[in-house]
């Protein structure tokens, strides 16, 4: 791939430089001649491989992955008038096999409530059957009509978990509404992204929900975006599809249903949350290659330095590092160069003087210097790569920290989303108030009752109409 072809934009330019760091990091090659839709490069593609299997690994506690098909028909996807509502504008739609039109229109599915739900309703019979907790882990298809961007605003979403379970009762159905909060947190804590959790306003909760808690990240250009959501369905989808059980006393009851889900957007938070001037900068525990080893070898010793970096690269892959080791015909310069944008965590350079003193040069795509001895190289890793995890987090935190401002006034409002930050105000919840809100700021209202450690929960008065109200984030978001 040409990459001299001009500089990274700076970060500042957060737009201009996502979209560049896309193409330099081999990330996603946005040509794909379908709009909304793009591919993903090998580089990208195992990035993605490493943060969906901690995605796995959470949910594999107590979920079951399992995976349905594509295409939903016409009549179970009409059943739930909310969710059809909800969707309608967004659905693709295949109506022929070849040349002959289809009896029955099928559905991409946007999102499979409707492809699910129906053979829930053949399996779930007893309580016994309960708590079900299935996920998969699929594309699937919206015809977005915002403005479509890589990894954020899809067409196509190509990694789109989705969680279905389902409970005897609404409180036990809220009870998972938390544990998947907690599971989204700790998927993102790993990611080392801090996040916002709130719950929407009613006129922005999912399709056929009782309620939406979303997870929100903000972004470097002060945007938020919401990079997952977790809704409490109620017994909306378990009336329509008939989803009942027999309880304990032999009695049929309604079951009550909770679906939440993650895309790629969590890709496109990790690298625009972590990134900077010069590329990605990937967090351990998911980069594709955790360290790369550049042997120095100008003039003699060439043979010496090569086997100990080949040595070096054996012993960090034994002990489980994932681990490359440069042997390209380039200059060191030009290397340092490819591995940086690429988000490398560690750079580990290894020279003649280097081999002497029994130890090689550390460097930290984060900044600073370490060094790793030849003869602990694994533990000296673990070492190494936990300070990155540590700097980029708390810099991740730190980020999240200062976009975030308490305002009382409206116009202490608009002058803190036009500076990049997020607002937290006081609002009654009142309908009217949260639209005089909106429409004077261009901003929407992510949200009340915040779980976050960054902002305390108060209650103040509502900034529009001076009643009590509760603290509620606002914010522009993608
Ligand atoms: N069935 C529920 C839970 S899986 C559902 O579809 N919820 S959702 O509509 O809120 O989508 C889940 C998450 O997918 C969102 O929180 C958002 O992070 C992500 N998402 C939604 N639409 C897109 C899109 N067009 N491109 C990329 N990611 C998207
Ligand atoms: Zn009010």
């Amino acid at each position: 791939m040409d990459d001299d072809a001009g500089t990274l934009p700076l970060k500042e330019d957060f737009s201009a430089w996502y979209n560049d760091i896309l193409w330099r990091a081999e990330i996603m090659d946005v040509r794909y001649p379908v709009k909304g839709l793009y591919v993903w490069f090998p580089y990208g593609f195992a990035i993605r491989k490493y943060v969906y299997q901690r995605l796995r690994d959470l949910l594999d506690r107590d979920h079951q992955e399992t995976l349905f098909p594509l295409l939903i028909p016409e009549q179970e996807f009409m059943k739930e008038a909310e969710h059809i509502k909800g969707f309608e504008d967004e659905v693709y739609w295949v109506t022929h096999g070849g040349t002959t039109p289809l009896d029955v229109k099928l559905a991409l599915r946007p999102t499979s409530e409707t492809a699910i739900y129906p053979m829930y309703a053949l399996w779930i019979r007893s309580h016994a059957d309960l708590p079900l907790r299935y996920y998969q882990i699929v594309n699937t298809f919206r015809y977005e009509t915002k403005q479509t961007r890589p990894l954020i605003r899809l067409r196509e979403i190509t990694s789109f978990q989705e969680a279905h379970t389902v409970h005897a009762t609404w409180d036990e159905a809220n009870e998972q509404v938390e544990e998947a909060l907690r599971i989204y947190r700790e998927f993102y804590e790993g990611l080392c992204i801090p996040t916002l959790i709130s719950k929407r306003p009613d006129w922005d909760k999912f399709p056929g929900a009782d309620f939406t808690i979303a997870v929100d990240a903000i972004m470097p250009n002060g945007k938020t975006l919401q990079i997952g959501t977790v809704h409490h369905l109620g017994d909306h989808f378990s009336r329509t599809f008939n989803i009942t059980y027999e309880d304990k006393t032999g009695s049929q009851k309604l079951a009550q249903q909770t679906c939440y889900g993650i895309s790629e957007r969590s890709i496109a938070a990790l690298i625009s949350i972590h990134g900077d001037d010069k590329g990605l900068i990937l967090p351990p525990a998911v980069a594709t290659i955790q360290a790369v080893i550049v042997p120095i070898t100008i003039g003699k010793r060439h043979e010496d330095v090569m086997a100990a970096a080949l040595q070096l690269a054996t012993t960090l892959a034994t002990a489980g590092f994932r681990v490359k080791l440069d042997n390209r015909d380039l200059r060191p310069g030009a290397k340092y160069y490819w591995w940086e944008i690429r988000g490398v965590p560690l750079r580990i350079e290894l020279g003649p003087r280097d081999l002497d003193a029994g130890k090689a040069m550390a460097i930290k795509r984060t900044g600073g210097k370490d060094s790793i001895s030849l003869s602990s190289a694994a533990e000296d890793m673990i070492r190494v790569m936990g300070d990155i995890t540590c700097t980029m987090r708390n810099r991740a935190e730190e980020h999240t920290r200062s976009r975030l401002r308490t305002v009382d006034s409206r116009d202490l409002l608009n002058t803190t989303l036009d500076a990049g930050q997020v607002a937290v105000v006081h609002w009654c919840r009142e309908k009217e108030c949260g639209d005089m809100i909106e429409a004077t700021t261009n901003a929407s209202i992510l949200g009340t009752d915040l779980r976050s450690t960054y902002i305390q929960e108060t209650t103040g008065t509502c900034i529009i109409c001076g009643r009590t109200g509760k603290a509620t984030l606002v914010g522009r978001a993608y």
